[in-house]
């Protein structure tokens, strides 16, 4: 078509990332950001507009140099937050050697959480055991904060005899039942409708339980997030919902969801209260899910949070970072690393030392191998034993539909 014949006098604009291989990354140097900025209004009255300024802001509680300060200081004892370190570093080490297992076949994909892991540990630290968490991918720290065994994770990221979900699950789709962790989704955002469903359950039920889910920048620009917002500013069910915008969404930028604003902004215009946080920060993610969960417990409703954040690996195994974006872009995200900025804090506080990390990784690198030795005694991917042929037609259906029950019969088992 020619411009002629075209109605249309300005061109849709795509927009493209700010930084592309070779190109020198540039966020704006330190934020400008401080933990004093923005107060903590009262979860149980605040509505959204008293969160106009928490939603274009940043919640922090740790400074550039790691001290804590602020209305948001969740003041957590030395115990508590070396708990976190500790989770986090297990996260970290269990995906390393899990992306080692990766590249050498012994599993069939893998994705990481790296510069990510406070995210869902921290949150999930900040719930009540039997709350509901509906995770995406990027979330698999909050099993061991409720608990899982390592050598049960493995097993189903081989899918062998002992996988728990029977091998109908890609790897690192993880089902938790006894943790309330419910199954991750391959197709991305169908957990925050779910999640705001069964939060609405609780409230009908008038349990005290509180649901939380996470999806991702990109995902956001899907349906799903926007049915799931709209519910739950109208029955107002105590769900605390989480954008992780971690810069990309593979390979595309976040400017391509986000539009001109920040994503928690988006949530003012369902009006609820919508709070960005610094997600590499580990003690203003804690404070800002108790705040949520206070206020969904009081019955005031849920709350919207973007977790700002940086996706310091690549997006999978099957991703290569290099192709699109600079390869030292995470040098230049003012963020840090959530790992180092917790420990920072605590050997200033006099809870921690250098030697005791030292000490602390080299056990759990050392339980990691014993978990994955042990996880390969019940199948590995080369050679098996698998779940057998018959597990595609158990546990999905309560009663299989005939032409289901067809093919069963025609495979034989
Ligand atoms: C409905 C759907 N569309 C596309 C995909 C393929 N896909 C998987 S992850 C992903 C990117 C998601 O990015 P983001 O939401 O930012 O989450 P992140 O991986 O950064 O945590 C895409 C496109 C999918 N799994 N499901
Ligand atoms: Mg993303």
């Amino acid at each position: 078509m020619s411009e002629k014949d075209s109605d249309v006098t300005s061109p849709c604009v795509v927009p493209t990332p700010p930084f592309r291989p070779g190109d020198q990354a540039d966020f704006g140097g330190e934020w400008t950001f401080l933990p004093e900025d923005l107060p903590r209004p009262d979860p149980a009255t605040c509505d959204s507009s008293a969160t106009k300024e928490h939603a274009v802001g940043l919640v922090r509680v740790l400074n550039y140099d790691n001290t804590a300060s602020g209305e948001w200081d969740p003041k957590l004892d030395a115990e508590t937050l070396k708990t976190g370190l500790e989770y986090m570093a297990r996260l970290r080490i269990f995906d390393d050697r899990m992306m080692k297992m990766q590249r050498t076949g012994k599993l069939s994909f893998y994705m990481r959480s790296l510069g990510e892991e406070a995210v869902a540990i921290a949150q999930t630290m900040a719930l009540k055991e039997e709350d509901w968490v509906f995770p995406s991918y990027r979330q698999p720290g909050a099993q061991f904060v409720r608990g899982r065994d390592m050598v049960s994770m493995i097993c189903h990221c081989i899918g062998n005899s002992k996988d728990n979900v029977g091998g109908r699950q890609m790897p690192v789709h993880y089902s938790y039942r006894e943790g309330h962790f419910i199954s991750i989704s391959s197709p991305v955002g169908t957990q925050f409708s779910q999640a705001v469903g069964v939060a609405m359950a609780s409230a009908y039920k008038g349990d005290d339980q509180v649901t939380i889910s996470w999806l991702g920048d990109g995902t956001s620009a899907q349906g799903d997030y926007h049915y799931a917002l709209n519910f739950a500013s109208v029955f107002k069910p105590p769900v605390i919902l989480n954008v992780v915008n971690n810069q990309w969404a593979i390979s595309t930028h976040q400017n391509i969801a986000s539009g001109a604003q920040t994503f928690a902004a988006r949530g003012l215009g369902y009006g609820l209260p919508s709070i960005r946080v610094d997600g590499n920060d580990f003690l203003a993610l804690y404070a800002v899910t108790k705040w949520a969960r206070e206020r969904a417990a009081s019955g005031a409703g849920a709350t919207h949070i973007e977790v700002y954040t940086y996706r310091t690996g690549a997006h999978s195994s099957s991703d290569d970072p290099s192709r699109y974006r600079p390869g030292d872009e995470q040098a230049f995200w003012p963020g840090g690393d959530p790992i180092e900025r917790l420990k920072d804090h605590l050997i200033q506080t006099g809870a921690w030392s250098e030697e005791e990390q030292a000490a602390m990784e080299e056990r759990i690198d050392a339980e990691v191998m014993a978990a994955y030795k042990e996880a390969v005694t019940y199948g590995d991917l080369a050679n098996g034993p698998f779940p057998p042929a018959s597990t595609i037609f158990e546990e999905v259906y309560e009663e299989i539909p005939w032409h289901i029950q067809e093919q069963r019969e025609e495979l034989g088992k």
